[in-house]
């Protein structure tokens, strides 16, 4: 949504993810102004040879980082070592990895970075300790980042949604589209296109402005307090 938003607006994207077929296709809808990279953000060595991207790839305005995944919503111990090392690895080390490397064409061009944290990295709820522990890495690395990036005029936003009906819960479930479908019905989340829009407006600002973090959620969704244990 975010390419598309912005190839109609009159830039180049390069849009990167592990399914090809996916990103070739998104090629032929928007033409020569969208680059598709196959990369894997576990693949630390492949993001750092993304630095050698040549003109006019290479001249990076906006490092969009929205790779993401969380593990499925059961206790810790139930949860596979191997999905929570990949959320580890996709959310934490491979967006470090990716920022660390782009930096340097980042501040050449006084860009921006926008980072996909979460409301689950700022508000608790039952089964996501370690995806709102990662959103709550990226939303303090995002303010950290800007204390390294003084003086450069590079800016740095960690954005935090709150329900948006990708394929986050689809993943999360482990491919179980119908309890996707049932988490989402009847509760308007908000699209694609809705952060999409978002990301546009943050981009369009005037470049004194920094937004240090912005929260967002669907009206239906709110908070449901503490849990109280009592003895019996
Ligand atoms: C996901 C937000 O509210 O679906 O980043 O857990 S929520």
């Amino acid at each position: 949504a975010a390419a598309r938003k912005f190839v109609a607006g009159g830039w180049r994207a390069i849009g990167t993810g592990r399914r090809g077929e996916r990103l070739k296709k998104l090629q032929e809808e928007l033409g020569d102004s969208f680059l598709p990279l196959e990369v894997d953000m576990r693949d630390v060595a492949a993001l750092e040879r993304l630095v050698q991207l040549s003109r006019p790839w290479g001249d990076i305005d906006l490092l969009l980082n929205n790779a993401g995944l969380a593990p499925p919503t059961d206790p810790l111990p139930d949860t596979d070592w191997e999905r929570i090392e990949t959320v580890i690895d996709t959310n934490v080390t491979g967006l470090v990895a990716l920022t660390r490397a782009l930096l340097p064409k980042l501040v050449e061009r006084k860009g921006q970075i926008v980072n996909l944290s979460s409301v689950a990295g700022v508000y608790p709820y039952k089964g996501g300790s370690v995806y709102g522990g990662t959103k709550a890495f990226v939303r303090q690395f995002s303010l950290d980042l800007r204390c390294d990036l003084a003086g450069t005029g590079v800016r740095v936003t960690s954005v935090e949604p709150g329900m948006a009906e990708t394929e986050f819960t689809i993943v999360r479930t482990g491919g179980d589209k119908q309890a996707s479908d049932k988490l989402y019905a009847g509760m308007n989340p908000m699209t694609a296109d809705d952060l999409a829009d978002l990301f546009w407006w943050l981009a369009n600002l005037p470049p004194h402005l920094n937004v240090n973090t912005i929260e967002l959620m669907p009206v239906s969704q709110s908070f449901a307090g503490f849990t109280v244990t009592r003895e019996a």
